[in-house]
């Protein structure tokens, strides 16, 4: 069985990153145009460093929540080549939670971007001024805008066109209203999976089924639900280790 798993910002709700389209089309009182298109970045450069500085030195603040560290978990119990995790979220909690593979198709907050489109780590804040140690030239966000291509789309495209029957695709807090990813639960469909949604508020998507609730509470009961499937439930053997003796 292969499982593929998006996620958007409802995964980060319950560790204190408001999700986008809760604030009246305003991200943190800023126009969505302002700060998350390359327009926005030239017209106003500092005020987008200043935003995304913000948001950085809040995941200094925030810790992942169990829909994060059930997913670790999940992705511990398959073979690697058939479990893909894809965020749409720029914030590194999966990765904290313990996730190995995650696939940031947005890009991600703690790293930064040269004008050759290399990528480094980035903790601190980030200014028109810093420059890049290598080749001197200007950095921006590592994130990627509206207008621009998100990344890895090939590895994604073959996961999705891996699925089959019996596969498994899970869509996790997100509205489904951006794309490319919008259209990914439609094409594991297609492939014949079986689409998940969880997700606090109908988002109308394509899904054979639909778990509403917050996802601290519904990740860690589908991942249970998929470990059952798996035959490594609560009481199977996970990672090799025996079960803990009573
Ligand atoms: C909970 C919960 C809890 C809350 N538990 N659930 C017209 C038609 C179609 C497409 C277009 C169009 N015009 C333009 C486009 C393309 C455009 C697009 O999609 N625009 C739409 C707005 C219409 N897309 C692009 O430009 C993309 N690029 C592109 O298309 O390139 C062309 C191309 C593609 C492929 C091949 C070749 C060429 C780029 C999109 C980049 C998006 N970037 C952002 C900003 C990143 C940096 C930053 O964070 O600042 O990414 S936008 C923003 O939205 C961010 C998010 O990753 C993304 C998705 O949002 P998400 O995660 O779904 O969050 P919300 O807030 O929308 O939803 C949260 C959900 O959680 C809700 O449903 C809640 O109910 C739920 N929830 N609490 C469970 N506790």
């Amino acid at each position: 069985m292969r499982i593929f798993v998006l996620t958007g910002a409802g995964i980060s709700a319950e560790s204190g990153i408001p999700t986008f389209r809760d604030a009246g089309g305003l991200w943190e009182g800023h126009a969505v145009e302002d700060v998350a298109t390359p327009e926005g970045f030239a017209r106003d450069p500092d005020l987008v460093y200043r935003f995304y500085d913000e948001r950085r030195r809040n995941l200094k603040k925030v810790e992942p929540n169990p829909a994060h560290r059930a997913l670790a978990r999940l992705e511990r119990a398959m073979p690697p080549e058939d479990f893909l995790l894809v965020t749409q979220n720029i914030d590194n909690l999966h990765d904290r939670a313990g996730s190995r593979r995650v696939l940031h198709m947005h890009g991600r907050l703690d790293a930064a971007r040269n004008e050759r489109g290399e990528v480094l780590p980035w903790s601190g804040d980030l200014r028109a001024a810093d420059r890049c140690p290598r080749t001197g030239t200007r950095l921006r966000p590592h994130v990627v805008w509206f207008g621009e291509i998100p990344l890895h789309l090939d590895e994604i495209g073959r996961f999705l066109a891996s699925l089959r029957p019996g596969d498994l695709f899970c869509a996790i807090g997100t509205s489904g209203v951006v794309w490319p990813a919008a259209g990914f639960a439609a094409e594991a469909g297609r492939m014949g999976a079986r689409t998940v949604e969880i997700n606090r508020e109908p988002t109308g998507g394509p899904f054979d089924e639909v778990r509403r609730g917050p996802a601290g509470i519904e990740t860690p009961r589908f991942v249970e639900d998929c470990l059952a499937l798996l035959g490594r439930g609560s009481n199977a053997p996970e990672d090799g280790c025996p079960p803990s003796r009573p």
